[in-house]
Protein backbone atom coordinates (compact mmCIF):
# COMPACT_ATOMS: atom_id res chain seq x y z
CA UNK A 1 0.00 0.00 0.00
CA UNK A 2 1.41 2.96 -0.80
CA UNK A 3 2.32 5.20 2.39
CA UNK A 4 2.66 9.08 1.22
CA UNK A 5 -0.72 10.09 1.67
CA UNK A 6 -0.83 8.60 5.32
CA UNK A 7 2.45 10.44 5.56
CA UNK A 8 2.08 14.09 4.44
CA UNK A 9 -1.59 13.84 6.54
CA UNK A 10 0.76 12.81 9.66
CA UNK A 11 3.05 15.13 9.42
CA UNK A 12 0.27 17.67 8.45
CA UNK A 13 -1.40 16.76 11.83
CA UNK A 14 1.40 16.64 14.18
CA UNK A 15 4.42 18.15 12.58
CA UNK A 16 6.67 15.08 12.65
CA UNK A 17 6.63 12.14 11.30
CA UNK A 18 6.56 8.19 12.78
CA UNK A 19 6.92 4.78 12.42
CA UNK A 20 4.65 2.90 10.44
CA UNK A 21 2.84 -0.65 11.19
CA UNK A 22 0.46 -2.93 9.28
CA UNK A 23 -1.81 -6.02 10.19
CA UNK A 24 -3.75 -7.50 7.83
CA UNK A 25 -7.54 -8.31 7.51
CA UNK A 26 -8.37 -11.99 6.75
CA UNK A 27 -10.58 -14.72 5.18
CA UNK A 28 -11.06 -18.34 6.51
CA UNK A 29 -11.61 -21.27 4.48
CA UNK A 30 -13.98 -23.21 6.63
CA UNK A 31 -15.02 -23.24 9.89
CA UNK A 32 -17.49 -20.53 10.66
CA UNK A 33 -18.84 -19.71 14.15
CA UNK A 34 -16.90 -22.51 15.21
CA UNK A 35 -14.33 -20.70 17.14
CA UNK A 36 -16.34 -19.38 20.01
CA UNK A 37 -17.50 -22.93 20.53
CA UNK A 38 -14.19 -24.21 21.50
CA UNK A 39 -14.04 -25.93 17.48
CA UNK A 40 -11.74 -25.75 14.68
CA UNK A 41 -10.77 -22.85 12.29
CA UNK A 42 -8.94 -22.52 8.89
CA UNK A 43 -8.13 -18.73 8.27
CA UNK A 44 -5.37 -16.91 6.95
CA UNK A 45 -3.87 -13.16 6.21
CA UNK A 46 -4.64 -10.93 3.04
CA UNK A 47 -2.88 -8.60 1.77
CA UNK A 48 -5.37 -6.21 2.79
CA UNK A 49 -5.02 -4.25 6.13
CA UNK A 50 -4.76 -1.13 8.31
CA UNK A 51 -1.62 0.80 8.46
CA UNK A 52 -1.19 3.04 10.70
CA UNK A 53 2.16 5.78 11.63
CA UNK A 54 2.46 6.26 15.20
CA UNK A 55 4.60 8.34 17.26
CA UNK A 56 4.74 8.35 21.18
CA UNK A 57 4.47 12.26 22.43
CA UNK A 58 5.39 12.55 25.87
CA UNK A 59 2.47 12.99 27.54
CA UNK A 60 -0.65 11.01 29.03
CA UNK A 61 -2.53 11.57 25.83
CA UNK A 62 -3.84 9.47 22.88
CA UNK A 63 -4.53 11.84 19.52
CA UNK A 64 -5.95 10.11 16.97
CA UNK A 65 -6.85 10.67 13.00
CA UNK A 66 -8.56 8.66 11.14
CA UNK A 67 -7.76 8.95 7.30
CA UNK A 68 -10.84 7.06 5.65
CA UNK A 69 -13.37 8.98 7.88
CA UNK A 70 -15.17 11.57 6.98
CA UNK A 71 -16.87 13.03 10.17
CA UNK A 72 -15.30 12.47 13.59
CA UNK A 73 -11.86 12.04 11.79
CA UNK A 74 -9.56 13.60 14.42
CA UNK A 75 -10.34 12.43 18.07
CA UNK A 76 -8.42 12.51 21.64
CA UNK A 77 -8.88 10.46 24.51
CA UNK A 78 -6.24 10.31 28.07
CA UNK A 79 -4.98 7.06 28.97
CA UNK A 80 -6.14 8.05 32.36
CA UNK A 81 -10.03 8.32 31.56
CA UNK A 82 -11.86 5.10 32.90
CA UNK A 83 -14.97 5.84 30.25
CA UNK A 84 -14.97 4.83 26.77
CA UNK A 85 -14.46 7.30 24.38
CA UNK A 86 -17.99 8.27 22.66
CA UNK A 87 -17.20 7.66 19.19
CA UNK A 88 -17.22 4.10 17.86
CA UNK A 89 -13.79 3.58 16.25
CA UNK A 90 -12.30 4.71 19.18
CA UNK A 91 -13.10 2.66 21.53
CA UNK A 92 -11.01 0.15 19.39
CA UNK A 93 -8.25 1.98 20.29
CA UNK A 94 -9.08 3.14 23.78
CA UNK A 95 -10.16 -0.75 24.48
CA UNK A 96 -6.12 -1.78 23.03
CA UNK A 97 -4.59 0.64 25.24
CA UNK A 98 -6.78 -0.53 28.47
CA UNK A 99 -6.39 -4.37 27.42
CA UNK A 100 -2.18 -3.77 27.63
CA UNK A 101 -2.05 -2.18 30.72
CA UNK A 102 -4.77 -4.49 32.77
CA UNK A 103 -1.21 -7.28 31.62
CA UNK A 104 0.88 -4.77 33.28
CA UNK A 105 2.62 -2.86 30.36
CA UNK A 106 2.30 1.22 30.97
CA UNK A 107 2.06 3.02 27.95
CA UNK A 108 2.96 6.33 27.15
CA UNK A 109 0.56 9.09 24.79
CA UNK A 110 1.21 8.75 21.19
CA UNK A 111 -0.58 10.41 17.99
CA UNK A 112 -1.54 8.03 15.60
CA UNK A 113 -2.71 8.17 12.07
CA UNK A 114 -4.51 5.35 10.00
CA UNK A 115 -6.27 4.05 6.95
CA UNK A 116 -6.79 0.59 5.36
CA UNK A 117 -7.25 -1.01 2.11
CA UNK A 118 -9.30 -3.64 3.93
CA UNK A 119 -13.18 -3.24 3.03
CA UNK A 120 -15.37 -2.06 6.31
CA UNK A 121 -18.67 -4.25 6.77
CA UNK A 122 -17.18 -6.37 4.33
CA UNK A 123 -16.42 -9.51 6.56
CA UNK A 124 -12.86 -9.73 5.93
CA UNK A 125 -12.28 -8.41 9.84
CA UNK A 126 -11.44 -4.53 9.26
CA UNK A 127 -11.92 -4.16 13.16
CA UNK A 128 -9.46 -7.24 14.18
CA UNK A 129 -6.66 -5.41 11.46
CA UNK A 130 -7.56 -2.24 13.80
CA UNK A 131 -7.03 -3.97 16.93
CA UNK A 132 -4.12 -6.25 16.32
CA UNK A 133 -1.98 -3.24 14.37
CA UNK A 134 -2.46 -0.77 17.60
CA UNK A 135 -1.50 -3.97 20.00
CA UNK A 136 1.52 -4.98 18.01
CA UNK A 137 2.62 -1.60 17.54
CA UNK A 138 2.30 -0.24 21.46
CA UNK A 139 4.08 -3.85 22.16
CA UNK A 140 6.92 -3.24 20.09
CA UNK A 141 6.99 0.89 21.30
CA UNK A 142 6.36 0.78 25.08
CA UNK A 143 6.86 -3.07 25.95
CA UNK A 144 10.00 -4.28 23.69
CA UNK A 145 7.70 -6.82 21.95
CA UNK A 146 7.73 -8.85 25.16
CA UNK A 147 3.38 -9.29 24.69
CA UNK A 148 3.63 -12.60 22.94
CA UNK A 149 1.92 -12.93 19.62
CA UNK A 150 -0.83 -15.23 20.78
CA UNK A 151 -1.84 -12.34 23.56
CA UNK A 152 -1.84 -9.55 21.52
CA UNK A 153 -4.88 -11.16 19.46
CA UNK A 154 -6.47 -12.06 22.79
CA UNK A 155 -6.09 -8.48 23.68
CA UNK A 156 -7.81 -7.68 20.31
CA UNK A 157 -11.03 -10.17 21.32
CA UNK A 158 -10.92 -8.67 24.54
CA UNK A 159 -11.51 -5.19 23.29
CA UNK A 160 -14.33 -6.38 21.18
CA UNK A 161 -15.93 -7.97 24.52
CA UNK A 162 -15.04 -5.00 27.26
CA UNK A 163 -15.13 -2.15 24.84
CA UNK A 164 -17.10 -2.67 21.37
CA UNK A 165 -20.18 -5.17 22.72
CA UNK A 166 -19.14 -8.21 20.23
CA UNK A 167 -18.65 -11.56 22.01
CA UNK A 168 -16.77 -12.56 19.25
CA UNK A 169 -14.08 -15.82 19.18
CA UNK A 170 -10.70 -15.48 19.05
CA UNK A 171 -10.13 -16.11 14.58
CA UNK A 172 -10.30 -13.03 13.66
CA UNK A 173 -7.08 -11.49 15.68
CA UNK A 174 -5.36 -14.84 15.63
CA UNK A 175 -5.53 -14.38 11.77
CA UNK A 176 -4.50 -10.79 11.52
CA UNK A 177 -1.20 -11.28 14.14
CA UNK A 178 -0.24 -14.79 13.00
CA UNK A 179 -0.62 -14.66 9.52
CA UNK A 180 1.82 -16.54 7.15
CA UNK A 181 2.17 -15.18 3.66
CA UNK A 182 0.99 -18.29 1.32
CA UNK A 183 -0.35 -20.16 4.28
CA UNK A 184 -3.62 -21.24 5.65
CA UNK A 185 -3.40 -22.04 9.87
CA UNK A 186 -5.40 -24.46 11.36
CA UNK A 187 -6.43 -23.46 14.76
CA UNK A 188 -8.43 -25.28 17.55
CA UNK A 189 -10.10 -22.99 19.50
CA UNK A 190 -9.66 -24.98 22.63
CA UNK A 191 -6.06 -26.01 23.08
CA UNK A 192 -5.19 -22.69 20.73
CA UNK A 193 -2.81 -25.39 19.09
CA UNK A 194 -2.40 -24.28 15.53
CA UNK A 195 -0.51 -25.20 12.24
CA UNK A 196 0.73 -23.28 9.10
CA UNK A 197 -0.55 -25.24 5.75
CA UNK A 198 0.93 -24.38 2.98
CA UNK A 199 -2.41 -23.52 0.38
CA UNK A 200 -1.38 -23.51 -3.17
CA UNK A 201 -4.23 -24.98 -4.42
CA UNK A 202 -3.56 -25.60 -8.42
CA UNK A 203 -5.95 -24.63 -11.27
CA UNK A 204 -7.95 -22.86 -8.57
CA UNK A 205 -8.18 -19.65 -7.30
CA UNK A 206 -9.81 -18.01 -4.32
CA UNK A 207 -12.27 -15.19 -4.87
CA UNK A 208 -14.01 -12.91 -2.56
CA UNK A 209 -17.16 -11.55 -3.96
CA UNK A 210 -18.53 -8.26 -1.94
CA UNK A 211 -22.17 -8.44 -1.88
CA UNK A 212 -22.11 -4.76 -0.63
CA UNK A 213 -23.92 -5.10 1.81
CA UNK A 214 -22.90 -3.76 5.06
CA UNK A 215 -22.81 -6.31 7.92
CA UNK A 216 -21.90 -4.89 11.66
CA UNK A 217 -21.73 -7.63 14.27
CA UNK A 218 -23.16 -7.03 17.47
CA UNK A 219 -26.70 -8.43 18.77
CA UNK A 220 -27.64 -10.92 16.13
CA UNK A 221 -23.99 -12.05 16.34
CA UNK A 222 -23.83 -12.54 20.61
CA UNK A 223 -27.55 -14.15 19.90
CA UNK A 224 -26.44 -16.92 18.22
CA UNK A 225 -23.49 -17.33 20.62
CA UNK A 226 -26.33 -17.33 23.65
CA UNK A 227 -28.31 -20.02 21.57
CA UNK A 228 -24.95 -22.58 21.88
CA UNK A 229 -24.67 -21.51 25.21
CA UNK A 230 -27.89 -22.72 26.17
CA UNK A 231 -27.58 -25.83 24.24
CA UNK A 232 -24.08 -26.75 25.75
CA UNK A 233 -25.74 -25.64 29.56
CA UNK A 234 -28.55 -28.62 28.78
CA UNK A 235 -26.09 -30.81 27.74
CA UNK A 236 -23.76 -30.31 30.45
CA UNK A 237 -26.91 -31.01 33.08
CA UNK A 238 -27.23 -34.42 31.37
CA UNK A 239 -23.83 -35.55 30.61
CA UNK A 240 -20.80 -33.76 32.74
CA UNK A 241 -18.22 -32.34 30.86
CA UNK A 242 -19.46 -30.34 28.15
CA UNK A 243 -17.72 -26.87 28.68
CA UNK A 244 -18.48 -26.17 24.90
CA UNK A 245 -20.12 -27.40 21.44
CA UNK A 246 -16.95 -28.93 20.86
CA UNK A 247 -17.48 -31.51 23.80
CA UNK A 248 -20.87 -32.70 22.55
CA UNK A 249 -21.94 -34.89 19.50
CA UNK A 250 -25.45 -34.76 17.59
CA UNK A 251 -26.87 -37.82 19.52
CA UNK A 252 -26.47 -35.76 22.78
CA UNK A 253 -28.09 -33.00 21.10
CA UNK A 254 -30.60 -34.73 20.18
CA UNK A 255 -31.52 -35.82 23.61
CA UNK A 256 -31.82 -32.40 24.67
CA UNK A 257 -33.45 -31.46 21.59
CA UNK A 258 -36.96 -31.56 23.58
CA UNK A 259 -35.50 -28.92 26.15
CA UNK A 260 -34.22 -26.37 23.41
CA UNK A 261 -36.34 -24.47 20.91
CA UNK A 262 -36.20 -25.28 17.52
CA UNK A 263 -34.23 -22.43 16.70
CA UNK A 264 -31.46 -23.24 19.13
CA UNK A 265 -31.28 -26.85 18.47
CA UNK A 266 -30.67 -25.63 14.45
CA UNK A 267 -28.02 -23.36 15.49
CA UNK A 268 -26.36 -25.76 17.91
CA UNK A 269 -26.58 -28.55 15.00
CA UNK A 270 -25.13 -26.40 12.82
CA UNK A 271 -22.09 -25.42 14.78
CA UNK A 272 -21.80 -29.79 15.10
CA UNK A 273 -22.61 -30.31 11.01
CA UNK A 274 -19.84 -27.46 10.44
CA UNK A 275 -17.30 -29.22 13.44
CA UNK A 276 -17.04 -32.36 11.43
CA UNK A 277 -16.75 -30.42 7.72
CA UNK A 278 -13.55 -28.44 8.64
CA UNK A 279 -11.99 -32.14 9.59
CA UNK A 280 -13.04 -33.34 6.66
CA UNK A 281 -11.36 -30.22 4.73
CA UNK A 282 -8.22 -31.02 6.66
CA UNK A 283 -8.21 -34.32 5.30
CA UNK A 284 -9.38 -33.16 1.99
CA UNK A 285 -6.58 -30.62 1.56
CA UNK A 286 -3.74 -33.55 2.39
CA UNK A 287 -4.87 -35.26 -0.26
CA UNK A 288 -5.46 -32.00 -2.33
CA UNK A 289 -8.62 -33.27 -3.08
CA UNK A 290 -10.50 -29.59 -3.70
CA UNK A 291 -13.64 -30.55 -5.34
CA UNK A 292 -14.28 -31.68 -2.08
CA UNK A 293 -13.21 -28.63 -0.10
CA UNK A 294 -15.52 -26.86 -2.66
CA UNK A 295 -18.31 -29.23 -1.35
CA UNK A 296 -18.41 -28.88 1.94
CA UNK A 297 -17.76 -25.13 1.28
CA UNK A 298 -21.02 -25.12 0.21
CA UNK A 299 -22.60 -27.47 2.97
CA UNK A 300 -21.13 -24.43 4.99
CA UNK A 301 -23.25 -21.84 3.54
CA UNK A 302 -26.50 -23.34 3.57
CA UNK A 303 -25.95 -24.24 7.23
CA UNK A 304 -24.97 -20.70 7.91
CA UNK A 305 -28.12 -19.88 6.12
CA UNK A 306 -30.82 -22.45 6.70
CA UNK A 307 -29.52 -23.63 10.04
CA UNK A 308 -27.64 -20.55 11.78
CA UNK A 309 -29.54 -17.92 9.93
CA UNK A 310 -27.04 -15.36 9.14
CA UNK A 311 -27.26 -15.17 5.36
CA UNK A 312 -29.36 -13.12 3.74
CA UNK A 313 -31.32 -12.68 0.05
CA UNK A 314 -28.11 -11.08 -1.50
CA UNK A 315 -25.90 -13.72 -0.54
CA UNK A 316 -27.90 -16.58 -1.09
CA UNK A 317 -28.37 -15.37 -4.52
CA UNK A 318 -24.19 -15.19 -5.00
CA UNK A 319 -23.95 -18.77 -4.14
CA UNK A 320 -27.02 -20.18 -5.90
CA UNK A 321 -24.85 -18.19 -8.89
CA UNK A 322 -21.80 -20.23 -7.96
CA UNK A 323 -23.15 -23.04 -7.97
CA UNK A 324 -25.00 -23.26 -11.73
CA UNK A 325 -22.26 -21.50 -13.06
CA UNK A 326 -20.22 -24.93 -11.99
CA UNK A 327 -17.73 -23.16 -9.22
CA UNK A 328 -16.44 -25.35 -7.53
CA UNK A 329 -17.23 -24.11 -3.65
CA UNK A 330 -18.92 -20.63 -2.60
CA UNK A 331 -20.20 -19.85 0.78
CA UNK A 332 -20.85 -16.90 3.49
CA UNK A 333 -17.38 -15.64 5.02
CA UNK A 334 -16.93 -14.60 8.61
CA UNK A 335 -19.58 -13.45 11.09
CA UNK A 336 -23.08 -13.32 8.11
CA UNK A 337 -25.51 -10.96 7.33
CA UNK A 338 -23.68 -9.29 4.89
CA UNK A 339 -20.21 -8.86 3.46
CA UNK A 340 -18.54 -11.21 1.04
CA UNK A 341 -19.08 -14.57 0.17
CA UNK A 342 -15.61 -16.61 -0.53
CA UNK A 343 -15.33 -18.80 -4.30
CA UNK A 344 -13.16 -21.50 -4.98
CA UNK A 345 -12.95 -21.53 -8.71
CA UNK A 346 -11.47 -23.41 -11.43
CA UNK A 347 -9.02 -20.65 -13.20
CA UNK A 348 -10.87 -22.31 -16.27
CA UNK A 349 -14.31 -21.08 -15.20
CA UNK A 350 -13.23 -18.09 -12.91
CA UNK A 351 -14.22 -15.48 -15.99
CA UNK A 352 -17.30 -16.51 -17.15
CA UNK A 353 -17.94 -16.60 -13.44
CA UNK A 354 -16.98 -13.25 -12.43
CA UNK A 355 -18.84 -12.14 -15.15
CA UNK A 356 -22.47 -13.74 -14.83
CA UNK A 357 -22.25 -13.25 -11.34
CA UNK A 358 -21.57 -9.09 -11.54
CA UNK A 359 -24.43 -8.89 -14.34
CA UNK A 360 -27.10 -10.88 -12.76
CA UNK A 361 -26.11 -9.17 -9.18
CA UNK A 362 -26.34 -6.17 -10.35
CA UNK A 363 -30.10 -6.56 -12.67
CA UNK A 364 -31.14 -8.13 -9.49
CA UNK A 365 -30.15 -5.91 -6.42
CA UNK A 366 -28.85 -2.81 -8.66
CA UNK A 367 -25.86 -3.26 -7.12
CA UNK A 368 -22.50 -4.25 -8.26
CA UNK A 369 -21.12 -6.41 -6.34
CA UNK A 370 -16.99 -5.96 -5.94
CA UNK A 371 -14.50 -8.99 -6.89
CA UNK A 372 -10.86 -9.59 -4.81
CA UNK A 373 -8.52 -11.70 -5.45
CA UNK A 374 -7.36 -13.47 -2.57
CA UNK A 375 -3.46 -13.32 -1.80
CA UNK A 376 -2.54 -15.10 1.29
CA UNK A 377 0.00 -12.50 3.36
CA UNK A 378 1.85 -12.32 6.53
CA UNK A 379 0.34 -10.99 9.77
CA UNK A 380 0.82 -7.87 12.02
CA UNK A 381 4.47 -6.27 11.00
CA UNK A 382 6.72 -2.91 11.20
CA UNK A 383 7.33 -1.66 7.87
C1 LIG B 1 -16.69 -12.91 13.26
C2 LIG B 1 -16.06 -13.09 14.62
F1 LIG B 1 -15.32 -12.00 14.97
C3 LIG B 1 -15.19 -14.36 14.67
O1 LIG B 1 -14.72 -14.57 15.98
C4 LIG B 1 -15.96 -15.57 14.18
O2 LIG B 1 -16.89 -16.03 15.14
C5 LIG B 1 -16.66 -15.26 12.85
O3 LIG B 1 -17.44 -14.08 12.92
C6 LIG B 1 -17.57 -16.38 12.42
O4 LIG B 1 -16.82 -17.53 12.16
O5 LIG B 1 -15.75 -12.64 12.26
Amino acid sequence: MDTTILRNRFRGQFGTSGDLYFSPGRINLIGEHTDYNGGFVFPGAIDKGITIEIYRNGSRKVCLLALDRKDDSYLEFSLDDTEKPSVHWACYIFGVCKELEKRGITLGGFNAAFTGDVPLGAGMSSSAALESVFAFALNTMFAGGRVDKFELAKIGQATEHNYCGVKCGIMDQFASVLGREGCLIRLDCRSLEYEYFPFNPEGYRLVLVNSMVKHSLGNEYNERRESCEKAVELMNSRFGSVETLRDANHQMLDDVKDKLTDQDYLRAKYVLDEKDRVLAVCDALVNSDYELVGKKMYETHWGLSRDYTVSCPELDFLVETAQECGVTGSRIMGGGFGGCTLNLVRDTLYDKFISKATRDYSRKFGITPKVYSVVIGDGSRKL
